[in-house]
Order: structure tokens, then sequence, then C-alpha cells
């Protein structure tokens, strides 16, 4: 099952060892620290932004161990892999645990301590065996085990045959807005928004967590099991109900949260998470003779009941910043409610949407655009944008309709004409130009100096290994000609994985050429991804330029600079390291400054 070192893995295939090693060391009844240990590395190691196995190759375990949560034995094991491709750990478990077994984890509900009682007494080792004894109903036999526990399994069974993967955030926001929408015009219903890790930004989502305050629950409970789109109502409690939704051929769960008026901020914060965020809060309630549940702030008094159901009165509740404020914490926005420190207050000047003023990455009817390039001043221009660059496809991208180099010409003077033409907007001649496999460019330097803007990006041989891929990156970035690199890892998400290139060489180069790389704002893109941008901006010693684009071929998609700021924001990026955002002097300027 474990494949050899290879550097175009990244990550990815090392996080996944350690959380099948976490999951099979559950199942074996190992001890509890070292299962949450290996599913901490799983996590830090699938989010970590240099190529962990890359460096334990060349420095050994010992450089590991200073990142936060990986410690000297699982450094080892990231080691073993390196120099051997296995974690002899891993080969034991897997000897010992059926395999059918780790299926069973994927069934939403089904814990480790039933999974391996299953194992256990009832010889379970595949769903199919899972399913043959809530059939024959020996299932019963177990302890805890009730009708209603068997029916929710078998619920569950269901929805994880038919689990679809993650969903994009550019899918899921517009549902969770119709939504919540909807929600708010129900009888009863004083507050409603969308939390969980939605709210947060990630860039896909497991599922949809709505909540709403009213003191009609019966109202608000019906109105959501009986939108059009329910496939299923999972679950239909006081407080909280689960729904299956379909939409345009999707399958989503959404989850409905119903609390009473006062306490919805204390609401809000919890369900918007992350559960790391959670944990962290709580942990400083207790510190400071405190208790934080989804309910308020209240003072810890030792009874026995949760304080909402006395009718304490909460020290705080009604918003999340009056719960911050009582803790004594900065308040943390959304999207930086990941693992992170609490106590670190969030940047001055992290971005926004309204922060964004220029769009620098457009494509037009000339490649495979869908407007001309007069549509697609007005559209900029109607967003408020002081500048929009048109940057039609190079000639290598031959599906896009690529410009040879005398359309490119004839096309200059045609976007210079309708810059004469419009009116409070600059229109900039750029172009998209491909950056060839060996990391040459796709036009020559002298077509090149002729544009306002040139944004270099990869589109083919999207599976060279890290160094090729960061070699052929950093030539484009050092080019004098180049302003921006456009999806710098040509990922597509769910789909395609694209480059593990060295991000920290990448970050360091670019800020000392003074080239940006993009932000890809397209939701199936989001490239920088949000891990890459963070250590990018920390590369960069304060001077990364970073360019939020929305890489526009129809006038819907300059809606998905949202996702784009929303991204941006988790990295903590701030307004000025943002070329968007700069004024139209300023950006013209530095765009010139490489013209010269
Ligand atoms: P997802 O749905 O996988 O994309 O991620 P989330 O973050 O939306 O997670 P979800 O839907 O399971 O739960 C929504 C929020 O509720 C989560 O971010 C934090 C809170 N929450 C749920 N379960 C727990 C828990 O066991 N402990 C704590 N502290 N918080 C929880
Ligand atoms: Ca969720
Ligand atoms: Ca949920
Ligand atoms: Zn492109």
């Amino acid at each position: 099952m474990t494949r050899m070192p290879d550097e175009s893995q990244g990550n990815e295939t090392l996080a996944s060892l350690f959380h099948r090693i976490a999951q099979m060391l559950e199942v074996t009844g190992a001890d509890r620290f070292r299962v949450i240990a290996h599913d901490r590395a799983a996590r830090l190691i699938e989010s970590h932004p240099e190529d962990l196995a890359a460096i334990a190759r060349k420095h050994g375990p010992k450089p590991l161990t200073a990142i936060e949560g990986i410690g000297p034995k699982i450094a080892d094991k990231i080691a073993e892999f390196a120099s051997t491709g296995r974690i002899a750990e891993h080969d034991e478990l897997v000897a010992a645990v059926p395999p059918g077994l780790l299926e069973l984890f994927n069934v939403p509900g089904l814990g480790p301590k039933t999974i391996r009682a299953l194992w256990q007494e009832k010889n379970v080792t595949s769903i199919d065996d899972l399913k043959r004894i809530i059939h024959d109903g020996s299932i019963m036999d177990l302890p805890r085990m009730g009708a209603k526990t068997v029916a929710n399994i078998k619920e569950a069974i269901e929805f994880s045959e038919h689990a679809a993967e993650r969903i994009p955030l550019g899918i899921a926001w517009p549902i969770a807005e119709a939504i919540v929408r909807r929600m708010s015009k129900v009888k009863g219903v004083t507050q409603a928004a969308f939390a969980g890790s939605l709210r947060r930004g990630r860039e896909t989502i497991g599922d949809l967590d709505i909540l709403v305050e009213s003191n009609d629950a019966d109202a608000a409970r019906d109105a959501f099991t009986t939108m059009k789109e329910v496939t299923k109502v999972i679950a239909a409690g006081e407080a909280k109900c689960s729904v299956r939704l379909e939409i345009g051929g999707r399958h989503v769960q959404a989850d409905l949260r119903i609390v009473p008026p006062g306490s919805w901020g204390a609401a809000l914060l919890y369900f918007t998470g992350s559960k790391e965020h959670n944990i962290r809060l709580r942990e400083r309630a207790q510190k400071s003779g405190m208790t934080l549940n989804e309910y308020g702030l209240y003072i810890e008094d030792k009874a026995k009941s949760p304080p909402h159901l006395r009718g304490v009165k909460p020290v705080a509740s009604r918003d999340e910043q009056a719960i911050f404020k009582a803790l004594g914490l900065p308040e943390a926005p959304p999207e930086l409610r990941e693992d992170r420190n609490i106590d670190e207050p969030p940047p001055e000047h992290l971005i926004e949407l309204a922060d964004i003023k220029a769009e620098l990455h457009a494509h037009t009817t000339a490649s495979d655009g869908r407007m001309s390039i007069d549509e697609l001043a007005e559209h900029a221009k109607a967003r408020g944008f002081h500048t929009i660059a048109v940057t039609d496809h190079s000639q290598s991208s031959a599906l896009a309709g690529g410009l040879r180099p005398d359309a490119l010409r004839k096309h200059i003077d045609n976007v210079r004409e309708a810059n004469e033409r419009a009116k409070g907007i600059t229109i900039l001649a750029g172009s998209e130009v491909d950056i060839r496999a060996d990391g040459s460019l796709d036009y020559d330097d002298e077509l090149l100096a002729r544009l306002d803007i040139v944004v270099a990006s990869p589109h083919a041989s999207l599976r060279q290994d890290a160094r090729t891929a960061t070699d052929r990156l950093l030539r484009a970035i050092t080019h004098p000609l180049v302003h921006i690199i456009g999806h710098p890892t040509g990922r597509i998400i769910n789909k395609r994985e694209g480059f593990h290139p060295d991000i920290n060489e990448l970050a360091a180069a670019a800020a000392q050429h003074r080239t940006a790389l993009e932000l890809n704002a397209n939701w199936l893109r989001l490239d920088l991804r949000d891990t890459h941008l963070r250590a990018a901006l920390a590369a960069g010693k304060g001077n990364t330029l970073i360019a939020i684009d929305c890489d526009v071929h129809h006038p819907d998609d300059f809606e998905n600079l949202r996702f784009g700021v929303l991204t941006a924001r988790r990295a903590a990026l701030t307004s000025p390291s943002c070329v968007n955002t700069w004024p139209a002097k300023k950006l013209h300027h530095w765009l010139q400054s490489k013209r010269t």
C-alpha cells in the first residue's frame, strides 16, 4: 500500500498514512494519547506548506521537531518514510487489522469504540458484515445497542455509500445564502446565518451549518425540513435537525440549529468553530473561572447541571464580540479561527472585499472569454475598479484560443483604442502568457515588452516533480518583464493536484524581483491556496506581493472575488501586500517599473 517516496506526492500521502495509523491504533484499543498524537500529526502535515519528507531526506528528523505538534517520535517516522517509503508501525498495524474494518470509519457517527466492539464481539470486518448483522438482528446483542441506534447506523451506512466528496466553497456558498434568506423570513426567526467551515471560508465544505434565532422552534424546523430541495430528513429534534439536499445533482447535508433569543452570539461562535478554536476558547474560559457553551459564557459555579438549564444569567452571549471581550481576547474573524493562537490579534488592515480596486487577469472574445474589451471594461467599472487588464491567452494554449504574435499585436492596438474611448477606468494591454515546461515564456521579449502587464501562468505539464516545477516557476518569477505568476500550482480542487513547488523559494525570489504571486479567486482553483499564501507571506518577510484576480472569462466570474478574499484572509493577508488594492498611480507605477 505504501508508495515509494515521490516528491510530487507532497505531504498528502504522509498525512493519510498518519491518519490511518491513528484509526488503526484506535480500533486496536491503543493508548488514547498515541491516537491523538498521530491524528494531530496528520492534520499538521496535510496543511504544512513545505514537503516534510523532502526536509527529512535532506536534513534528517531534527528540524521537523521545530514544528509545533511534531515530537521526536513523529519526526522519526517522517524520516523513516522519507528514506524507505514506508512506516513500519503502519505496516504492522495493517497486518493486525482487517482491511475492511477501516471502511467503517467512513460511516458517520460510528465511533472507534463501536467499531472495535463490532469487530471483537461480532466479527464484523466490513460494511457488508455490518449490514448482515443489522439485517439478522444480531447487532442487538451488543451492549448499549437499541433500535434507535441501529436505525441511525443503517441510515448512516446509506449516506456514506452515497456521500460525495467535500463540496467546493463556490457551490456551497450560494446554496447556504439561499437557505439563510428563506429561513430569515420564517415566523419567529429574529436572526439567521450560516456557520461552520463555510463561514470560515474553507476551500471545501463537509456539510452546511445553518443557525437561526427564534422563539418558535416548530415553525423553523417545519420550514427547514420542507424545503423543496430536501430529499431526506435525517433527524428532526427540538433544537437541531439535519436534512439531505439535492441541488444540481449534488448531495449536500445541511444541519439546522435553533437557538432561543439571547444566545445568538454564543451559538454562532460555537457552530462556526473550528473545533480547535472552540477548545482553546473553552480552556481559556476555564482558566478565568468561567464556562463557555453554545448558550453563553457563564461564571463557573461547580453545579452539576449546565447553567443555561438553571436560568443562570450569562456573562456574555448576545454577540460574538462580547464573548471575546469578556474572555479578554482579541476578536478573531471567522477565517482566522483555525488552529491559531487565540491571543494573537488579527493583523491591522486584514484584506477586505471592498479594498480591491483592480482586476489584473481577464479574458475577452479574442481568446476564450465571453466579453468584448469594452464590455469587460464596463463590468469592471461598474464594480468600482480603476483598472482592468486584458490578458488573453498566448499561442501555446491553442485550445483556449491563444493568440499568435501578430494577433496579439493587433489585439494590443484594439485595447489601446478601447482605453482611449473608456471613461473612468484604465484598460491595460496584457497577456496571460504560458510558462512552458522548461520555464521559458511563450512570446519573445520584444513582444512582452510592448505589453503593460504580463501574467505568466503554467497550463500544461502540471505533473512535474517539485524540483522541476520550482525551477520552472523561478525562471518566470525572475524574468524582468513578468509582473504576476498566475495560478502558480495549477491545481483544480477535487480534480487535479497540481505542483508542490518549494513555496519558500518562490516567495523569496518573487519578493526580491517585485513579482506578484496570484491568488486565483476562481473557486475551482483558489491557487495559491491558504496554506501556501501564509507560507509565501512569511518567506517574503513583508515584501511579498499578492494579486487576487478573478481570471474573468464571463461577467459572473467577478463574483468569485469574495472567495479569493476569504482565502486570503485565512492567510492573514493585509491590503498593502495586495497589488489590487493599490491606488491607480501606485499600481501603474509598479507595472511601469518593469518596462524601463
Ligand atoms: P466541515 O463540515 O467538515 O467542513 O467542518 P465544520 O467545521 O463545519 O464542522 P462541523 O459541521 O462538524 O461542525 C460545525 C462546528 O460545530 C464546528 O466547526 C465546531 C462545532 N463543533 C461540532 N462538533 C464539535 C465538537 O465535538 N467539539 C467542539 N469543540 N466543537 C464542535
Ligand atoms: Ca460543516
Ligand atoms: Ca455540521
Ligand atoms: Zn490561466
